[in-house]
């Protein structure tokens, strides 16, 4: 019981965005035995639902959803390095990027932070980047599934491009998009393997694509 409160009281903090309060109570987590995987899945990953929540409901705004994102990166960095051993082995490797012409990365960099914390190895390419050079990060990384965000109405359309690029290329590898302006219509019409509206459900969108079963 007292397990579970301190949980919730992880997951309050995240929301309200105060890393270092976030950082000592995990080390007390920690230190009562308390399993790294638990603290991800029952306090940072529940308190970043619903920050991503909230934000779609805009009872939050930029600057909170950025220093939540903090608190979750500052408790990240005691559990990431004692998730080790065949439960917390990699459940893939995603590759991410913001597409050219487009500068925001905010989404882009809760959503790589959701999927490590959901056990999958993220790398991530920034920002900017065309059809070629997500292909060469492909190639280089060998990557198990592609995500595409874009914030800007003028830059989605560039996904499609990316998409067509890897057909053309004979290249067989889930490609996923998100970012504001995007819907599911959106993503059907341009041949993407799926869309996520928010961090929470990308994580949920990997997971039933690349773990179906
Ligand atoms: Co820009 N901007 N901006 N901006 N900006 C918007 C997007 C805009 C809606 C503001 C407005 O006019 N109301 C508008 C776009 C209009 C349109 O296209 N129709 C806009 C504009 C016009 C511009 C500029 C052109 C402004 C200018 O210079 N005249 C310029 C463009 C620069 C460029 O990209 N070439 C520009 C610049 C900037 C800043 C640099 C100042 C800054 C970006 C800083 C940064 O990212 N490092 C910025 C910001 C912050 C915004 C707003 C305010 C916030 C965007 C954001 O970070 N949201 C935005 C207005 C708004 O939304 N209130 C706006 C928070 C983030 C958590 O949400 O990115 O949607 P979001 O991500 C969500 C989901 O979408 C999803 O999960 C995330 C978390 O739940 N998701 C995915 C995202 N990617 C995903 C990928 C997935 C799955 C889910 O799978 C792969």
């Amino acid at each position: 019981m007292e397990i579970d409160e301190k949980l919730k009281e992880l997951a309050d903090l995240l929301i309200s965005g105060k890393h270092l309060e976030t950082e000592s109570l995990t080390k007390e987590l920690i230190e009562m035995g308390v399993e790294p995987k638990l603290i991800l899945d029952k306090g940072l990953m529940e308190g970043m639902a619903v920050v991503g929540q909230r934000f779609r409901d805009q009872q939050m705004f930029v600057p909170q959803v950025l220093v939540a994102a903090r608190a979750m990166k500052f408790s990240m960095k005691i559990i990431d390095p004692l998730m080790v051993g065949e439960q917390n082995k990699s459940k893939g490797k995603i590759l991410i990027g913001t597409v050219k012409g487009d500068v925001h990365d905010i989404g882009k960099n809760l959503v790589g932070i959701m999927l490590q914390g959901a056990g999958y190895e993220v790398i991530d390419v920034g920002t900017g980047i065309s059809a070629e050079k997500y292909l060469e990060e492909y190639k280089k990384n060998k990557v198990d599934l592609i995500g595409l965000s874009a914030l800007l109405t003028t830059t989605m359309l560039y996904m499609k491009d990316i998409i067509e690029y890897f057909k053309k290329e004979q290249i067989n590898v889930p490609i996923i998009v998100g970012g504001a302006p995007l819907n599911k219509k959106f993503a059907d019409e341009i041949g993407a393997d799926g869309f996520g509206r928010s961090a929470y459900e990308a994580v949920h969108l990997v997971d039933s694509i690349l773990h179906k079963n």
